[in-house]
Order: C-alpha cells, then structure tokens, then sequence
C-alpha cells in the first residue's frame, strides 16, 4: 500500500468506519481526512465539533461502539448535574468527552485555529492520519423542516430528527476553505479521492458548499470514488432514508449515483443492489459490487482495500 495517498471526505459515524479500514491498512500520513464541521456548534459556551471528535475516537479506538459517537468507557456525573441544575442537558456530553471540549475551547479562544487544535489532538491520541476540518471558520448547516427552520444539532438531537426536511442550507459570513486541505487536495503525490459513507445531504454537502473544495477536486485528474450510504434502499443508520422521502427522492443507489454524478468517477454499491449496475453505468459511473455493511472491524479492512483497488483501475 507504500504508493497511495488518499483523501477522504467524510462526515462522523457512517463515514469514520470506512475511514478506520483505511487509516489500518495505509501507512502514517498517506490518508488525509477531510471533515464535516457543518454539525459544529456553541453549547454551554464550548464549542463542540462532532464528526471530528467522531473521527478522531473511532481511529484511536476510544469510540463508543454502541451510539457511533462519543467514547466508550464513559461516565455522565456533569450531564447529570447539569440536568439538576436545570441547566441545558439535551446534547450529552461524557465526562471524557467534555474534557476534550474545555481544551479545544480554550484553545479556540487564545486565537488557535481549529486545523492547529485537530491536529494537536489527533498527534496526542497518536492517529496515523491527518484530520483536515474542512473550514477554520464556522459554516452551520441548516435544516428547514415543517416546524421551521433549525441549526443542525436542534434538528438531529433536540428534536430527534422528527420534523419532516424541506431543505438543507449552509450559511456562513466566510464560506472558505483551509490551505491545507488546497494543499492536500492539490498534493502531486495523491492518488485519488474516496466519499465515504456518509449521510450526501447533510455530512458530504456541507464540505462541497465551500465552492474552492469542489472546484479545486473537480479540476484534479486523481480517480474519485463513492461507496454508498444507502444499502438495499434503506439507511445503515441516521436519517439518510426518511430524509430522501421527505425531500422527494427515491431512496436507491441511483438516486445517490445521480447526486454525485459529476463529481465522481466510481461507485461501490452492494450485492443487494445489482439491479442498479446498468442505470448507474449508463450515467457514466463505473460500478463495484461489494458487501458495503461495515458489522466489524474486518469489514472495515476489507471494504477499504477493496475500495482503494478499484480506486487504481480507474486512475
Ligand atoms: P455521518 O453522515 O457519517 O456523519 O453519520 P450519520 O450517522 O449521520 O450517517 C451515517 C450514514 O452512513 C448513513 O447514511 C448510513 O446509511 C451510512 N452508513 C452507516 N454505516 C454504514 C455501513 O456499514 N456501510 C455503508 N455503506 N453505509 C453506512
Ligand atoms: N447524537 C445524539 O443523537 N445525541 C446526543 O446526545 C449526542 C451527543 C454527542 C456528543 C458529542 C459528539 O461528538 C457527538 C454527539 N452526538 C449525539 C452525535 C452528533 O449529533 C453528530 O453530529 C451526529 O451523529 C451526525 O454526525
């Protein structure tokens, strides 16, 4: 594997496990991630940056395995308090995991940048490969329901993904991108782009807003491949599939193929999905059928070096 330098576009959960089989199988500093911070938010004064803390926990083992988020071992005397206290207790934050937040916050408010502070963090919990945010500045999603229009985390926690999607949106005063991630995405030495399996509305998307991210990949010459989110017309987990009803898409491979129709060169769909090989083909997609459902860590493995073959065959 000494020949390949991967970037990986990635939002937390589903996106982090693909992530972990190929931060095992690659060497240090050839896979570089970069990460959903469109679910990043102030709560009690810190700032939380999930997807990145989700991938950082899952590459160092800590993770917990049961939720996808936050770590394992974890105990919840401050989130318990707080709900005592009456305080904002909605988004639970693990004793462990708080400390983490009090020293990104703190590094945030000394005038850091939050590519300084995720490199610093990954370094101490000794990752492999590189965490790239995909902006130093905030850039919120927002989801507008039928119950109106909410920052991220109100819609995905507070209200359990309850409210019924009309729309997703970005917002930012400074829709900008880092210079290492131009940097990594402009590396001489990359061989190519992997979307992992991330939900494509609300974790891939908010990294494709920031335009210089998807122009500066649209005009590399490196391979780009998928593999889907949705198996067997359902989501994994998440909201992947009620959100696709709820905005009017049919919920299939096809329907993921046509969404990064013009940004990717292949896609990795499962054996359950067959039927959709000569649909997606004829858009223009190169097809491989796989068993995509990431149950363990050999899984993982497994669908990362499968991933990065077919990622060669098409360079
Ligand atoms: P994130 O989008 O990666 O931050 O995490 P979410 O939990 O919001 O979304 C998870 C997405 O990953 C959903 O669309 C899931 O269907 C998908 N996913 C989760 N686990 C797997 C898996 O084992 N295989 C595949 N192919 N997709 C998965
Ligand atoms: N997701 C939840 O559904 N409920 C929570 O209370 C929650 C807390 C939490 C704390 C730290 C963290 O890094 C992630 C957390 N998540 C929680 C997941 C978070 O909402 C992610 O943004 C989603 O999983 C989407 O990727």
């Amino acid at each position: 594997m000494s020949e390949n330098n991967l970037i990986a576009i990635s939002g937390g959960i589903g996106g982090a496990k693909l992530c972990y089989g190929l931060d095992q199988i690659l060497e240090p500093g050839q896979l570089r991630v970069i990460a959903n911070t469109g679910d990043d938010f102030l709560y009690l004064g810190f700032y939380i940056s999930p997807d990145i803390d989700t991938l950082i926990y899952t590459l160092a083992e800590v993770n917990n395995k049961e939720t996808g988020w936050g770590r394992e071992d974890e105990t919840w005397k401050t989130h318990n308090v707080l709900g005592e206290l009456g305080a904002d207790n909605w988004f639970k934050l693990g004793d462990k995991d708080l400390a983490l937040h009090l020293h990104r916050s703190k590094a945030l408010r000394n005038g850091e940048t939050l590519t300084s502070i995720t490199q610093d963090i990954a370094e101490r919990f000794k990752l492999k490969t590189v965490i790239l945010p995909m902006s130093d500045h905030i850039i919120q999603t927002v989801v507008d329901t039928d119950e109106g229009s909410m920052p991220f985390q109100e819609y995905f926690v507070k209200e359990s993904t309850n409210p019924k999607v009309r729309e997703i949106s970005f917002e930012s005063k400074h829709p900008e991108t880092t210079k290492e991630v131009l940097e990594a995405i402009n590396d001489p030495e990359l061989s190519g782009f992997m979307i992992a399996p991330s939900n494509p509305y609300l974790s891939v998307d908010p990294i494709l807003s920031i335009d210089k991210i998807k122009q500066t990949i649209m005009q590399s010459n490196k391979p780009r491949v998928a593999v889907s989110p949705i198996i067997g017309g359902d989501s994994v987990k998440g909201p992947t599939a009620k959100i696709m009803e709820e905005m009017g898409l049919e919920v299939n491979v096809m329907t993921i193929a046509n969404h990064y129709e013009d940004l990717i060169d292949g896609l990795i769909i499962d054996n359950t999905d067959e039927e959709y090989i000569q649909a997606i083909e004829s858009s223009g997609i190169k097809v491989k059928v796989s068993n995509i459902l990431m149950n363990n860590n050999d899984d993982k493995t497994r669908l990362a070096e499968e991933a990065i073959e077919f990622l060669n065959e098409l360079s």
